[in-house]
């Protein structure tokens, strides 16, 4: 029977298509397209999207479909019972795809000047400046969304924090991947903390609090995982002269 067909490569928009993929538990095939190395840029990529961007989603009847928000969409409409995304004609679907349609637009725009800013000038010697003129789109564009959001339930009931993404984001991601490792018996976690979450400092109060938290999961892990597996947090230090890490410790 004809699957589906994701292109897309690690680390770009078609983690969010592999994520609803996976959520839905829908079989596919994953043909990757490494846009870093060129592979967007042939011919006969271009014949499939004319854009020669990733992700691509075939469907099973052999169309195309393009625009990450479009495959999305295309998911969770055609399997409702996984419940990606809001009932239509909902005021919380509504908010979804005000968002959705918010970071299309708005912030994978802004992001491809900063990757890309070669291409929106017509005289090389103009690209630093758009990249510059980008890093702060984006970044308005990031704190204009922070801010609209205040309502959703976080760590600090309506406020955003480190918390969330330092250690709920680690909680969420470990709780997907963990299970299969323990099932194959094999892999070792290695969580990314801090010198910060050893020792505290000024004004770093949120930051020390999540990385003293991901040292604490980190080890409690341990005493859980079966033997020969390892959960160990990583607690770089910050030297000016030599940054191993890009740590923002003050
Ligand atoms: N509007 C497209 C944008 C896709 C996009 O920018 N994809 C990036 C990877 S995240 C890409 O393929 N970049 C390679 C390039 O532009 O050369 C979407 O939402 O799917």
């Amino acid at each position: 029977m004809a699957r589906y067909r994701l292109y897309g490569y690690k680390l770009t928009g078609s983690c969010a298509v592999e994520a609803a993929l996976a959520e839905a538990g829908i079989a596919y095939d994953f043909i990757p397209i490494n846009t870093k190395a060129g592979e967007a840029r042939t011919e006969s990529f271009k014949k499939i999207n004319p854009r020669q961007q990733v992700p691509v989603l075939q469907h099973p009847d052999g169309s195309i479909i393009t625009e990450g928000p479009a495959i999305l969409t295309h998911l969770a409409d055609a399997h409702p019972a996984a419940r990606l995304i809001p009932p239509p004609g909902s005021s919380t679907r509504a908010q979804h795809d005000r968002w959705m349609a918010f970071f299309q637009a708005n912030v994978y725009e802004g992001e491809l000047r900063q990757l890309f800013p070669e291409r929106y000038v017509d005289d090389p010697v103009y690209a630093p400046t758009v990249q510059r003129a980008a890093d702060s789109y984006v970044e308005h564009q990031f704190r204009m969304f922070d801010k609209l959001i205040q309502h959703t339930p976080y760590f600090f009931g309506n406020m955003l924090t480190m918390l969330d993404t330092n250690v709920k984001g680690l909680m969420m991601v470990t709780r997907q991947i963990l299970p299969s490792m323990v099932a194959a018996n094999e892999g070792h976690i290695i969580n990314m903390g801090s010198i910060a979450g050893k020792e505290v400092y000024e004004k770093g109060n949120v930051y020390c609090a999540s990385k003293f938290a991901i040292e604490g999961l980190s080890l409690a892990l341990a005493q859980e995982l079966p033997p020969g597996m390892a959960a160990v947090p990583l607690n770089p230090v910050y030297r000016r002269d030599e940054v191993a890490f890009d740590l923002q410790v003050d």
